[in-house]
C-alpha cells in the first residue's frame, strides 16, 4: 500500500521534470507526513525508473553540505541524490534553459573514485587515499518545487534537486592540493556573483564524501570504483537566465565553463 504511494510520488516528480513545469511540494500535495526515511524510498523509485529506461548513474551526489544550507533548512544532516548519464554538458558546453524549470548553479569539487568505499566508520583521510583524481564541476539544480519552497523530506524525494552538471578537464591527484584550502569563485557575463572555500564543505570536501559512505551504508550501500561523485557547494547557488555565460574558478584545481542557450 505505501509502496504505491512512493511509487506515485515518484511519478509525481518524474512527471514534472520531464515535462519542464514546477509542482507543489510533495508535504503539501500527497504526503503531509513523508519522513525523511520514506523520502529516500520514493528517491530509490526514481531512481530504479531512471535506470530501467536505460539511464546510467555517473555517482551519487552529497547536498546541503554547507552550515549555511543545513541551517537554513534546520537539519545537522547533509543529504545525496545521483547523477545520471543524460544529466551530463560538455565542458565549455551549452545548456537548454527550456529542457529545465528554473535552473540554478554552484560550484563543486567533484571525486573520482578509485576503490570502492564501504561504511561505516569511513574517514576523509580513507577517502582521499581511494580518490584516483579530484576535478572541479558546476552543478545545475533544479527543484521540481514551485519556487525552490521545500522542506527536508521534499527535497530528498525529489533526487535532491539534481539535474544537469558540467565537469572540468583536468583530473588532478588529490595529493596535490589541500582541498579544504581550493577557493572558488562563481562568476556569471564575467562578473564575481559567489565565491567560497574548500572548508565550507563540511571542513574538508573529502568528509562530505566520507559521509556519503556512511550514509549509504545504513541501507547495505557503497561508493563504487569509478563513480564521479559531487561532493557539496563552496558557493552558494545562482539564477541562471538564457543567455548567461557562466565560469567556475577554482585555483589550481581549474576552471569549469558553460552557457545557457
Ligand atoms: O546540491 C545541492 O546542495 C542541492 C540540494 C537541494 C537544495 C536546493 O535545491 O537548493
Ligand atoms: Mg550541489
Amino acid at each position: 500500500m505505501l509502496n504505491q504511494k512512493y511509487k506515485d510520488i515518484a511519478d509525481y516528480l518524474i512527471s514534472a521534470e520531464e515535462e519542464k513545469r514546477e509542482v507543489l511540494k510533495v508535504t503539501a500535495e500527497l504526503k503531509p507526513d513523508l519522513t525523511v526515511e520514506e523520502a529516500y524510498q520514493v528517491q530509490n523509485e526514481i531512481i530504479n525508473k531512471k535506470l530501467e529506461e536505460g539511464r546510467k548513474i555517473i555517482g551519487p551526489k552529497m547536498g546541503l553540505t554547507s552550515q549555511a544550507k543545513m541551517t537554513q533548512m534546520g537539519v545537522d544532516e547533509p543529504i545525496y541524490g545521483y547523477v545520471f548519464d543524460y544529466m551530463l554538458i560538455e565542458e565549455g558546453g551549452k545548456v537548454p534553459f527550456h529542457d529545465l524549470i528554473h535552473p540554478k548553479v554552484e560550484a563543486e569539487i567533484a571525486f573520482l573514485i578509485g576503490e570502492d568505499i564501504e561504511g561505516p566508520g569511513v574517514t576523509g583521510d580513507q577517502v582521499l587515499a581511494k580518490t584516483e583524481s579530484v576535478l572541479p564541476a558546476l552543478e545545475i539544480i533544479d527543484s521540481r518545487y514551485e519556487n525552490f519552497n521545500f522542506t527536508l523530506p521534499d527535497v530528498v524525494a525529489d533526487n535532491a534537486s539534481t539535474s544537469r552538471v558540467v565537469f572540468g578537464t583536468a583530473f588532478k591527484s588529490p595529493k596535490a592540493f589541500e582541498l579544504d584550502l581550493v577557493e572558488a569563485t562563481l562568476s556569471i557575463n564575467g562578473e564575481v556573483k559567489e565565491s567560497g572555500t574548500g572548508s565550507a564543505v563540511l571542513g574538508h570536501p573529502a568528509n562530505a564524501i566520507a559521509m556519503l559512505a556512511n550514509m549509504l551504508a545504513r541501507k547495505g550501500e557503497k561508493i563504487r570504483k569509478g563513480e564521479l561523485i559531487l561532493s557539496g557547494a563552496l558557493t552558494g547557488a545562482v539564477m541562471l537566465k538564457i543567455g548567461d555565460s557562466v565560469s567556475g574558478q577554482f585555483g589550481g584545481l581549474g576552471e569549469v565553463t558553460f552557457t545557457v542557450a
